[in-house]
């Protein structure tokens, strides 16, 4: 437990029957969102292929298929720009989205891939911490996925690299040690009050091609969703990209949005050193000028930005307007950026403190104990508006991994737990209201199946379990199932051990009925 942290925050491990059902519906919902050697990000407000949610769908998978995983990888390196960017989404089909391939008009650019359409902008590099946790658990299973990971790793390499090398080039050209996006799709916390000051600079033009929104039609309620005012400016930037042909250098003098991102930094740099352990591993990139030791400078150069832009008073990291030089202090969830790529071990036990404390997951009035996407004491916190408030698992689980891998497998437990407990009426949602646990945006979120499948596998840091797909879908849980399962064993998700009064219900979450979700 760490010193500061709530103690009776401690949340108990799932049932095996629970175990059993969740496990289950995670795998059934990816297998139902796989497109064949791709997964799309959700089925209907997500039909293609992000760049960051392919990681964590990487990782998911690799719990029950080692070579299915790499395929999603290796489909994701199939859109690849000349330059080394991943961009953000691949368009392998037609479908509604919006904003599509006829928005993004990336023929305008001589360094688009060939053979796949995409966007034009990209998103945090989660990918190579993916990848080492996936060779990690095919050299424990040995045999044919040890062999095919250590081929895959050696066989992308260069591109991995290729890819950090962009963001520390292109996006870093003063080497400041922090990665410059231009959009807030770039930090993948889309319309977070860390972009609000930069987004009041940007100013939609009467000669933007007219838009209607998509996204709209697949959630139950707008207010969920950015806003109308705040897609003009996200659509403007996107016309930004284009005109200067997407050349980062001609956005960088004519564009509104310029931006170092503290949490892309931080994942550039751990994974930086994550793609140099695995280099050394297997004997590739060697030399003073090869491929190791380009990844352990960047890893060195984006962990001293990281650490830089920490607040000495609030102890949390901050994103940097790059064209005002103004540091921003936003109580958001990149504020633990530090955690991520360590290199001050002070700081990372202050974090620790801070994260599980009652500003952050251990807050009066939160449902779950789960990483919020804004502190809940800030007054820009918004119970359901996307990245203004709600919890999203995948920033849970970053902040679980980036505990374990800073030696605090207790402290990473307890969010792994948490996670669990609230993921346990397998809607798996793209986002969870913080205050009541309801489910927001889209259901049956890939991402979302795979933390669950991650962290179920996890069930012992040092004794990752197989699990087993489920061939057909599984009935949804009903309240009565619940109760019958609560009865039959006191380890349950569903019940916080000794919750103070106000901290939430003590009882297990009842199955949420949402309008709009499909018949099982
Ligand atoms: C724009 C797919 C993506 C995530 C992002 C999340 C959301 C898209 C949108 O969905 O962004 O890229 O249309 O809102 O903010 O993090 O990768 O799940």
């Amino acid at each position: 437990m760490a010193r500061g942290a709530d103690p009776q925050m401690t949340v108990s491990q799932p049932s095996a029957v629970e175990i059993g059902l969740m496990s289950g519906r995670a795998g059934y919902v990816l297998r139902a969102n796989d497109r064949g050697a791709f997964t799309v990000a959700s089925p209907t407000l997500y039909p293609h292929m992000w760049s960051w949610d392919a990681g964590f769908v990487a990782l998911g998978i690799a719990t029950v298929s080692v070579p299915r995983a790499l395929d999603e990888l290796r489909s994701l390196l199939s859109g690849q720009w000349a330059t080394g960017m991943i961009p953000h989404i691949l368009f392998h089909s037609p479908s509604d989205y919006f904003p599509g391939p006829d928005r993004w008009r990336t023929q305008v650019a001589a360094a688009r891939p060939a053979g796949v359409l995409t966007s034009g902008i990209c998103q945090p590099p989660i990918h190579v911490i993916a990848l080492s946790r996936i060779l990690h658990d095919a050299r424990r299973r040995g045999g044919a996925d040890q062999q095919l990971a250590e081929e895959f790793v050696r066989e992308t390499f260069d591109a991995w690299l290729a890819w950090h090398s962009y963001l520390a080039t292109a996006r870093d050209p003063y080497s400041y040690g922090l990665v410059e996006i231009h959009h807030g799709w770039e930090s993948g916390m889309d319309d977070s009050p860390r972009w609000d000051s930069a987004y009041a600079n940007v100013h939609p033009q009467p000669d933007m091609p007219p838009f209607v929104r998509a996204d709209l039609a697949h959630v139950a309620d707008p207010s969920q969703r950015p806003s109308d005012a705040e897609y003009a400016k996200y659509l403007w930037l996107l016309e930004q990209k284009v005109r200067s042909r997407y050349d980062d250098a001609v956005y960088r003098a004519t564009g509104d949005f310029v931006m170092g991102d503290v949490l892309v930094s931080a994942l550039l740099a751990a994974a930086s050193d994550l793609l140099a352990d695995m280099g050394e591993e297997l004997g590739i990139g060697g030399g003073a000028a090869g491929g190791v030791e380009q990844s352990r400078a960047i890893a060195r150069r984006f962990r001293t930005g990281v650490l830089r832009s920490v607040n000495p008073e609030t102890g949390l990291a901050r994103d940097l307007d790059l064209r005002t030089g103004q540091w921003l202090d936003v109580e958001s969830a990149a504020g633990f950026a530090p955690l991520l790529c360590g290199g001050d071990d002070a700081l990372t036990r202050r974090q620790r403190d801070l994260l599980l404390g009652p500003r952050w997951c251990g807050h009066s009035r939160l449902r779950w104990p789960v990483v919020p996407s804004v502190s809940p004491a800030s007054p820009a916190f918004r119970e359901q508006t996307y990245w203004r408030g709600p919890q999203w698992p995948v920033l849970n689980w970053l902040m679980a991994w980036a505990l374990n891998r800073s030696g605090e497998p207790e402290a990473a437990n307890q969010l792994r737990l948490a996670g669990l407990s609230q993921l346990i009426d397998c809607d798996f949602a793209e986002y969870y209201q913080p205050v009541t646990g309801q489910t927001l945006g889209s259901r049956d979120q890939s991402w979302t199946a795979a933390i669950a499948l991650d962290f179920l596998a996890a069930r012992r840091p040092a004794q990752r379990r197989p699990v087993r797909w489920l061939t057909s879908e599984l009935p949804r849980i009903t309240p009565t199932q619940r109760a019958t399962h609560a009865a039959a064993g006191p380890a349950h998700p569903g019940h916080v051990a000794g919750r103070r009064p106000g901290h939430g219900p003590a009882t297990a979450p009842q199955p949420q009925v949402h309008p709009q979700q499909r018949p099982h």
